[in-house]
């Protein structure tokens, strides 16, 4: 029997609450992309082409749970999809071929485990009747790809699968690249993607994410009201992923070093110094409690 005091009973399970993340599907005519979870704040995505019953992965790390729903879903997997080649991303690829071999692993990088098609800028494929276009958006790391998937005359969203290029109000590290880089990214490559695309990135850092935007911009009353939400998801253990590019641009600092509230905040007056003056900050914010 368990006879823990009821005191450590209650914080055991509200420490749980906080760790247990839910999968969720998103689910058009077109493509369906089911969210799931893996290692602590990372998210694969399962990609469906709802005509053909074919599937793409991004970023499996964690390939027995990819197979759970493939086999849910009752869909054939044929592709892997590989933002960049940190472990955290790419780490499952190895297992993940050995458990279903012939999978073609898509990827921008020779550091990509089991890599078999290297693409750049602007390639196309298929998954089923659905087109992937690879965007290549180099900074976090050289080789960063993110994936633009439409469905020809479709009228719903568009989905682009970002890693750790774009996140919900946030963006990656410049391990290996500059601020002219990630301002290209951001604002001239998926800063001009159809307003409605469903942005689906590499991990669930919203929360702390918008208290650095709050942080910029206190006034913002999207950036606040996003919190909240945020907020409530996490504590429900549901994902505040997919976001919209629309929506980024209202709330995402990253997004909006053209604004003259983000450009102040760092005493800047040009976007390009801005990014970096912002991504310099943020290295070394301290995230409040609240
Ligand atoms: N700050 C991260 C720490 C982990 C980290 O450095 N993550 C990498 C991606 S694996 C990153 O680019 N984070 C973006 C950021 O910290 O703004 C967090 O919120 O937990
Ligand atoms: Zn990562």
């Amino acid at each position: 029997m368990n006879t823990a005091p009821v005191k450590v009973k209650a914080q055991a399970a509200a420490l749980l609450h906080d760790l247990v993340r839910n999968s969720s599907v998103v689910q058009q005519d077109n493509m369906k992309v089911e969210l799931l979870p893996a290692l602590s704040d990372n998210y694969m995505y399962l990609l469906i082409d709802v005509e053909s019953k074919e599937a793409a992965v991004v970023d499996p790390v964690e390939p027995v749970k990819v197979i759970e729903a493939v086999r849910k879903h009752g869909v054939r997997l044929t592709t892997v999809l590989t933002t960049h080649h940190h472990w955290d991303h790419a780490g499952g690829n190895e297992k993940m071929v050995r458990l279903m071999p012939r999978l073609k692993v898509y990827g921008g990088d020779d550091r990509v485990d089991a890599l078999t098609k290297k693409v750049t800028h602007s390639n196309t494929f298929k998954v089923g009747s659905l087109t992937v276009k690879c965007l290549f958006t180099p900074c976090h790391t050289t080789g960063h790809i993110c994936y633009y998937v439409t469905k020809e005359n479709s009228t719903e969203p568009p989905a682009v699968f970002t890693g750790d290029t774009l996140f919900v109000a946030g963006c990656g590290k410049f391990f290996e690249g500059t601020a002219e880089q990630m301002y290209k990214a951001l604002i001239e490559v998926l800063g001009k993607l159809p307003p409605e695309t469903r942005v689906y990135c590499g991990h669930e850092y919203t929360v702390s994410n918008l208290k650095f935007a709050r942080h910029v911009e206190p006034d913002n009353e999207d950036i606040l009201k996003k919190l909240e939400w945020a907020k409530e998801q996490c504590s429900n253990g549901e994902p505040t992923v997919p976001s919209t590019v629309a929506d980024e641009l209202t709330f995402n600092p990253f997004m909006r070093v053209k604004e003259k509230s983000v450009q102040d905040h760092v005493k800047q007056t040009e976007p390009i110094n801005t990014m970096r003056s912002l991504r310099k900050e943020k290295d070394s914010f301290k995230v409040p409690k609240q």
